[in-house]
């Protein structure tokens, strides 16, 4: 046994609360080390050997060099004193605060092992620390709008010079196309019809540039896009749909025209609103830059979100949009270089107004600290959205690498938080699907096939199901393609019928996840996915080349091919598969 490699810490992602009466506890290995592995808990007011439990945990996430082994327990009296126990052939070893003792848990003798105040403890469920991220998430499928280019519904509000919106129309920096709310509102039933169920907009407020990060009145729909009133009429029009709205909080800074900062350029040190900002010395220029912007973007002043009329203005913001007017959520941009002070005030003021309300941070790194319950209920899913590129779009790994990303992350957030993650694999940020899959649908098909059947809430970029492209920001911002003999109908459809799929059965959406296959060097995966009702094989090929899956362990049941319906046979639990390149096949039980 390599102790060395053994770690855990209380009170964390390795042992937190799921819900008001179960705790999921965590230990990791070396990878392949153990034979069994078992955390050994009491009550710690009531602790002696008669009263502890023994419960065997399992691997529920591997990556190159570790096992993440995993056990969800219930103590009666929501207080958790714990050990955890190593089994390799005859060996045993107890590991608890004080350290690892070899020794047998009948054999007594073992000092302050069995005592208390030597064991990990996690000292009491308190339900209101419980991170809860609303349950609506799971089951949603998000597409996202970026306003400016998706319909032109009112022609009225068109910002001079608008371009005209064709198929082949070039995004620059600069242009306008006259995207508007009217246009999201005219457009509701292709949404409905494609099957999603939750908006995320970019940012819609008043502001100067096309894409609107750089607000000029938070509490303002911009006059490009219509009024507040339009925004409400959306917001009802969507839930009649059963479609939810999620906002763009860009609250890490403000615009150039942000009234408060042009009074602070304007009268400097006698500025009332000096100190809304990072200043470092005065008169404010933007060249040289002496205050602080997101990226040095002199038209993005970042704001000081720890001088409380800045906060109490924001939080003002955040609770209008959700109270007022009724929206279901708020995606916060650049959510780690904003304090988790100001986050935790955010987060009682947004559930104060609802609830239900769903938060999310945009963070491309490990986002543990703002995933603990008092802050977002999930971010976006960068590390993810990377993963399934490189090993299905740009063949930059192996299954084994490509499922070991994925369990990193899994293994370094609470399982709620990978339930509500925000599963993407392009945005207004990025290139778009089709383009960084050089143009090969099969490989796009792939990547949003793994992205629907697996944990979290997938979301579409806008066009992307109807084929469109595009590079890098602005490129991937073209205005959506509303001519039918321009849209790739067979990918629509495909799309359409994977988001039923997903819809349909709950497997897919928080279902239980088992890797099946995931091999060193194999350009092939497979996994389940299943819950009291069904079971899904779906097992993908990523080569250019035939493959013939051989999957075992897969116990009883008969599932059937969902693109033929025919039979698989089973034969003591294993099943052989012959794939085409880059060809799916999603096996399912009746
Ligand atoms: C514009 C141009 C760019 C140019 C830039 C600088 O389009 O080509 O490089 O100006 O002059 C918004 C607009 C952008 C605009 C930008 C600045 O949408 O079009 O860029 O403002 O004016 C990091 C941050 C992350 C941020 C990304 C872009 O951590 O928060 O960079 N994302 C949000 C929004 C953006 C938005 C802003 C922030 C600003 O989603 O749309 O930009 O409000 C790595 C790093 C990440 C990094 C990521 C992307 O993975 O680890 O930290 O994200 O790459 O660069």
């Amino acid at each position: 046994m390599l102790l060395e490699a053994i770690y855990h810490q209380p009170k964390s992602h390795y042992a937190y609360a799921y819900d008001a009466e179960t705790l999921h506890i965590r230990v990791r290995t070396k990878r392949g080390d153990m034979d069994r592995v078992s955390v050994v808990w009491g009550d710690k007011y009531d602790f002696h050997e008669e009263t502890i439990t023994t419960k065997k945990m399992s691997v529920f996430a591997q990556d190159a060099l570790f096992d993440y082994y995993e056990a969800e327990v219930k103590p009666p009296f929501r207080r958790f004193a714990y050990a955890f126990k190593f089994e390799k052939e005859d060996r045993v070893i107890f590991w608890n605060e004080l350290g690892f003792n070899e020794g047998e848990l009948s054999s007594g003798g073992l000092g302050m092992l069995w005592s208390p105040s030597g064991m990990f403890e996690f000292p009491f469920l308190n339900t209101i620390d419980v991170n809860t991220p609303p349950d609506w998430v799971k089951d949603a499928v998000f597409y996202q709008i970026f306003p400016e280019r998706f319909a032109n519904g009112d022609a009225s509000l068109n910002p001079p010079e608008v371009e005209t919106w064709t198929a082949d129309a070039i995004p620059t920096r600069s242009n306008f196309f006259g995207g508007d709310l009217q246009g999201v509102i005219n457009n509701l039933d292709y949404l409905k019809d494609l099957g999603v169920n939750c908006i995320y907009f970019t940012p819609i407020f008043e502001a100067h540039s096309n894409h609107k990060y750089d607000t000029i009145d938070y509490l303002k729909v911009d006059p490009q896009f219509g009024d507040n009133k339009t925004a409400k009429k959306l917001v009802e029009e969507a839930h009649s749909r059963g479609i939810r709205v999620m906002l763009d909080a860009v609250f890490n800074h403000c615009g150039y025209y942000f009234p408060p900062f042009q009074d602070a350029l304007k009268h400097g040190e006698n500025s009332r609103f000096k100190d809304w900002f990072h200043t470092r010395g005065f008169p404010l220029t933007a060249s040289p830059l002496n205050y602080d912007a997101f990226g040095f973007v002199a038209s993005m002043p970042k704001l000081d979100t720890e001088h409380p009329e800045v906060k109490a203005y924001l939080l003002e913001v955040a609770r209008y949009w959700v109270e007022d007017v009724g929206v279901d959520g708020w995606r916060l941009d650049v959510a780690n270089e904003v304090d988790h002070r100001f986050w935790r005030d955010f987060r009682d003021t947004v559930k104060a107004a609802n609830p239900d309300a769903y938060i999310l941070g945009e963070i491309w790194h490990n986002s543990l600290a703002w995933l603990e319950g008092d802050q977002f209920d999930a971010v976006m899913n960068y590390p993810v959205t990377n993963s399934i590129l490189d090993f299905f779009v740009k063949e930059e790994i192996d299954a084994q690498t490509f499922m070991g990303r994925l369990d990193t992350v899994l293994v370094s957030y609470p399982r709620q938080a990978n339930e509500a993650a925000f599963n993407l694999l392009d945005s207004h940020d990025t290139p778009r699907l089709l383009t960084i899959a050089g143009g090969n649908k099969k490989r796009m098909k792939l990547a949003a096939l793994f992205q629907l059947t697996y944990t979290g809430t997938p979301c579409i970029y806008y066009g992307d199901e109807i084929g469109m492209d595009g590079g890098e920001d602005p490129g991937c911002r073209k205005p959506m393609i509303w001519e039918e003999e321009y849209q790739d109908k067979e990918l629509f459809h495909f799309y359409k019928n994977l988001i039923s799929l997903r819809k349909n059965h709950r497997a897919l959406r928080d279902g239980t996840f088992r890797v099946l296959s995931a091999e060193k060097g194999k350009k092939y995966v497979a996994y389940e996915r299943s819950d009291e009702l069904h079971r899904f094989i779906i097992v993908m090929n990523s080569a250019e080349n035939r493959q013939t899956v051989t999957l075992s362990d897969l116990g009883t049941g008969t599932f059937y091919n969902l693109a033929d319906d025919q039979e698989q046979i089973l034969e003591n639990g294993r099943l052989h598969i012959d794939l085409a390149p880059l060809e799916a096949v999603i096996l399912k039980t009746k």
